[in-house]
């Protein structure tokens, strides 16, 4: 009976001490492998909304815990999330600057604090080496650059002897209008058929692209043969007023728009917009494999650029496949 007793016990030892690694490995399985502090400009387009998604989907697959903080276009309220990521003493700190410069301060804080900073979509204008470790996103200066080599090709094709074009811009001093400007401009500025009457700051929003356009025709009118916008919000914004105002927008007027989320495609398909060059909001895998290298003590590329293709009429559109933001 005694022998059976103590047989009995070590068994529920052992089973006890089973019990407890399993706890104790469920409890490692739960571990984040790093914590990202991530603070996102805001919500002001659907590429900014599909690029929140994505990085909220690719960390929950890259088992990364993640603190995104929204901004709602502020850059104080980026400086502070920064500021609450220190404090909380977080492995990594992202970010997509709303404009380049004003981040030396807060980036110094990080780098004393020994948090490596990887810049996500925009960059920033520093004087002061490595306060960023990184940049992943679009190259804006070739965004501008097709966006141009496609309007040269138009007018080749319709044998327009002048283009006189309007530009509706994004944000101020951010990355993306600074350099989709420059791309286009340098692309152009040979092309003595190439007249830009004026450009307009859009902000990104669908609103200031109305707005905008509704200037340009009253002060334009017929004499524009393109518009050129930074981003797809100002184009859908923008098409209701050249209507409006008695245009064809895709026939009267060449349209060209940057992002290709779904509804600037559907709207090319239909004709009214005649070229969308693409930038992905897609950058959370690239993020979490840098936060992570950069976690481990890895070398990681000073910039990732993800690859952007340019859709138009001149190619099958119904062959585009779903964009996902
Ligand atoms: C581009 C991104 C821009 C998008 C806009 O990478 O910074 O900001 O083109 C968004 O839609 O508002």
């Amino acid at each position: 009976m005694k022998k059976t007793g103590l047989i009995l016990s070590i068994c529920a030892l052992f089973f006890a001490l089973f019990l407890q690694g399993c706890g104790k490995v469920k409890e490692e399985k739960n571990e984040p492998r790093l914590l990202l502090g991530v603070s996102q400009i805001g919500s002001e387009s659907a590429w900014r909304i599909g690029n929140t998604k994505d990085i909220e989907e690719e960390a929950l697959n890259y088992g990364v815990g993640l603190m995104l903080e929204n901004a709602n276009q502020k850059q104080e309220n980026q400086i502070a999330a920064i500021r609450r990521f220190i404090a909380y003493k977080v492995d990594v700190i992202a970010f997509s600057p709303i404009v380049e410069e004003g981040w030396d301060n807060v980036l110094k804080e990080a780098k004393d604090a020994g948090i490596p900073v990887i810049l996500v979509d925009r960059d920033i204008n520093t004087s002061k080496e490595d306060l960023t470790t990184c940049l992943i996103g679009a190259d804006f200066y070739n965004e501008g650059v097709m966006a141009a080599e496609y309007l040269k090709r138009k007018a080749d094709s319709l044998q327009m002897d002048h283009v006189n074009i309007v530009e509706i811009t994004g944000t101020e001093n951010s990355t993306p209008m600074r350099q989709r400007q420059a791309g286009f401009f340098d692309t152009i500025k040979d092309d003595k058929r190439m007249t830009i009457l004026e450009s307009i700051d859009g902000d990104f929003l669908t609103s200031r692209g109305a707005e905008c356009m509704r200037y340009l025709l009253d002060t334009y009118g017929s004499e524009i043969d393109a518009v050129y916008s930074h981003n797809d919000e100002m184009t859908i914004g923008a098409l209701p007023e050249i209507e409006e105002a008695g245009f064809a927008p895709g026939k009267d007027m060449i349209i060209i728009s940057i992002d290709a989320g779904q509804e600037a495609i559907d709207v090319l398909k239909e004709g009214k917009i005649n070229c969308v060059v693409e930038c992905t909001p897609k950058l959370g895998k690239a993020l979490m494999e840098t936060a992570l290298k950069l976690k481990n003590g890895e070398e990681v590329d000073k910039v990732i650029h993800p690859e952007e293709l340019c859709f138009s009429d001149e190619m099958d559109t119904s062959t585009i496949a779903p964009r996902g933001y």
